[in-house]
């Protein structure tokens, strides 16, 4: 998989570098490219954003810089995130429709937000007959400062769907039931007791059917509390 991000702060994505998804960076399963939104403009002062027409609080991000920095990355059959608290709410169902991409793009929006007419423009029929879709994306309702946290947060629970990033396969199939509703159920370790705590005793007794049993009905009685 592609990924393409486009921000105004690209030392946000160092993280990239860590743990499974820098792993699978260098096995060649991800290719991950950042883009500094400032390195599109063409002013002296390398403007980003200006004030909203019809007035208001706050500054708009310009539409010639994002799509001087996007039309380059728009490649047939990419997906265009823009990331946005106004957004469809990012879930696991999302996930995996998004870790079926061969490229993903994220356009990390800071201020009042980017100019509509950016999502529009790629919109367009033009687009879309080379595949090309579309969204707007937020992480859930609260307000950050910009889109780079909430592009690591996608990034991250996409690209942990994709074959071979993840050691043991195992633990995606057990936990495809986040979108039923259903949650985990809580995990133990050694020792047997811990600061007078014991572990359940259902999890020593062997028994992998009754042990299945009280892991769902467990799972099953947190699920929403
Ligand atoms: Cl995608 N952007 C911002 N600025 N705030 C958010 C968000 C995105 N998702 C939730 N809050």
């Amino acid at each position: 998989m592609d990924i393409d991000a486009v921000t105004i702060f690209p030392d946000y994505f160092a993280p990239l570098q860590l743990s499974l998804i820098g792993k699978a960076q260098e096995n060649g399963i991800l290719d991950i490219a950042i883009h500094d939104l400032r390195e599109f403009t063409d002013d002296n002062h390398h403007s980003v954003d200006d004030t909203p027409y019809g007035g208001g609080a706050g500054m708009v991000m310009k539409a010639e810089v994002w799509g001087e920095a996007l039309d380059p990355l728009m490649t047939p059959n990419s997906d265009l995130i823009i990331l946005t608290p106004a957004g469809r709410i990012f879930d696991q169902r999302m996930a995996e429709e998004l870790a079926n991409s061969s490229h993903l793009i994220f356009a990390c929006g800071r201020y009042e937000g980017i100019d509509a007419r950016v999502g529009e423009y790629y919109s367009q029929e033009s687009f879309a007959e080379q595949g090309i879709k579309v969204r707007e994306v937020s992480i859930g309702n609260y307000v950050l400062g910009g889109g780079e946290v909430a592009a690591l947060v996608m990034i991250e629970a996409i690209t942990r769907l994709l074959p071979g990033v993840i050691g043991n396969p195992d633990s995606l199939v057990e936990e495809s039931h986040v979108e039923d509703g259903f949650l985990e159920y809580p995990n133990y370790t050694k020792p047997q007791t811990w600061r007078g705590m014991a572990v359940p005793e259902i999890l020593l007794s062997g028994n992998h059917a009754a042990i299945a049993k009280w892991r769902s009905h467990i799972a099953a009685t947190r699920a929403g509390g």
